[in-house]
């Protein structure tokens, strides 16, 4: 069977499993009245607000899922924010379960009702009539860093309104792959990607090397790479003059030192770090919303939870190509629409195969094909 017929049965058998979920519409009905009842039985519940989100996954407790269909979309405020006072103006800094925490324009931190759905980095305009303020309108996000949910359609925003998404990795074992994922999610969103790998200070000369070899094709692919130790403070500076007057938001696996960068740059941050587990030096999700913090020369950080996957579904080729520039510089393949996985004369595994396209960039978009 070759390349493309393996492809049209995938495609098949897929159609074929959504076909079967389906169920008779009169059952649906039957089932959707029986689960009201067992609701309404349950009258000891409490009312869900509008705003409290379930949470399906633990590594990312606080992001926001976006529920669809939405009435209100930021776009729909862009009038709404221009109508709230400049001095009720403010950002987002954290989202809790029942609460976020604004920075107004004078500096001031305060709670807020999410009378909206909101994400770190929002700048909403707020309605201070009544004890606890309330989100009156979100401005329009510059920006978005979203992440597929756990549940069918349902997407979460991580961070909005940002310049950089930094993915930080630890030198021990970084999953470069991830740079990848993330630099597909982002598509054409307007932000730099950039790459920061942590704990320096664990590697010796020989582990350096072959860290450097692991990297060197990112930067070329325009992903700028620091290699950086919170602990020992090395390859900071550098880290923080890219990020002068931005705002930027850390995103990488728990337990790479996310929160302790984010302490190193910005002191007065004061965020909880925790240590990695002994026998896989894997973190153990310290972090569990987050936050926004500003820094001294100006621009922000954002800290986020540990991620465990970076789940994207399955990414058309063309897409997942896009995160690699380099495939495009090599030959023409024989066929115009090669996914460069099994077609004959493809020139980017040739290229490959003869070291000129690092193999574990190759390894890393054919994952992203396969991704479900
Ligand atoms: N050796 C070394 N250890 C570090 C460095 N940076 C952080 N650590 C340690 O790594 C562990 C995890 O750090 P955190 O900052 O909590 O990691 P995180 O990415 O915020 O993790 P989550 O909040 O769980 O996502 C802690 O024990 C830190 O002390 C570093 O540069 N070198
Ligand atoms: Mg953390
Ligand atoms: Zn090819």
């Amino acid at each position: 069977m070759d390349e493309r017929e393996r492809e049209r049965e995938r495609l098949r058998r897929n159609a074929r499993k959504h076909f079967e979920k389906r169920v008779d519409p009169e059952e649906n009905k039957r089932r959707k009245r029986s689960a009201k009842e067992r609701r309404e039985r349950r009258t000891d519940r409490p009312r869900r607000r509008r705003f409290e989100v379930d949470v399906e996954d633990d590594d990312l407790v606080d992001f926001e899922p976006i529920r669809r269909p939405k009435r209100t979309s930021p776009g729909d405020d862009a009038s709404g924010i221009d109508a709230v006072p400049a001095a009720w103006h403010a950002r987002v800094v954290a989202v809790h379960r029942d609460r976020a925490v604004v920075r107004d324009a004078a500096g001031r931190e305060l709670d807020v009702r999410p009378t909206r759905p909101v994400v770190v980095g929002d700048r909403v305009g707020l309605d201070r009539v009544g004890p606890v303020p309330a989100v009156a309108a979100v401005a329009p996000r510059r920006s978005v860093l979203r992440r597929r949910g756990a549940s069918p359609g349902g997407e979460r925003l991580l961070a909005a309104n940002v310049d950089d998404v930094v993915v930080v990795l630890a030198a021990g074992r970084p999953k470069v792959g991830l740079v990848d994922r993330v630099r597909v999610a982002l598509g054409a969103e307007p932000v730099r990607l950039v790459a920061c790998v942590n704990k320096a200070d664990t590697l010796d000369a020989p582990a350096r090397a072959a860290l450097a070899r692991l990297l060197a094709p990112l930067e070329p692919g325009g992903v700028p790479v620091f290699l950086v130790s919170a602990a020992a403070g090395e390859g900071l500076d550098g880290l923080a003059e890219a990020l002068r007057g931005r705002t930027a938001v850390l995103v990488g696996p728990s337990g790479v030192g996310k929160s302790s960068l984010l302490n190193a740059l910005a002191p007065h941050a004061d965020r909880a770090t925790g240590a990695v587990r002994r026998g896989d030096g894997k973190g153990r999700h310290t972090t569990t919303s987050s936050a926004l913090v500003d820094l001294e020369g100006g621009g922000a950080l954002i800290d986020t939870p540990g991620i465990r996957t970076f789940g994207l579904g399955p990414v058309p080729p063309d897409e997942a190509a896009a995160a690699f520039p380099e495939f495009a510089r090599v030959g023409p393949c024989r066929f115009g629409d090669c996914t460069h996985r099994a077609e004959p004369d493809c020139a980017v595994r040739e290229a490959a195969g003869r070291g000129e396209i690092a193999p574990d960039r190759l390894a890393s978009y054919l994952r992203l094909l396969e991704d479900d």
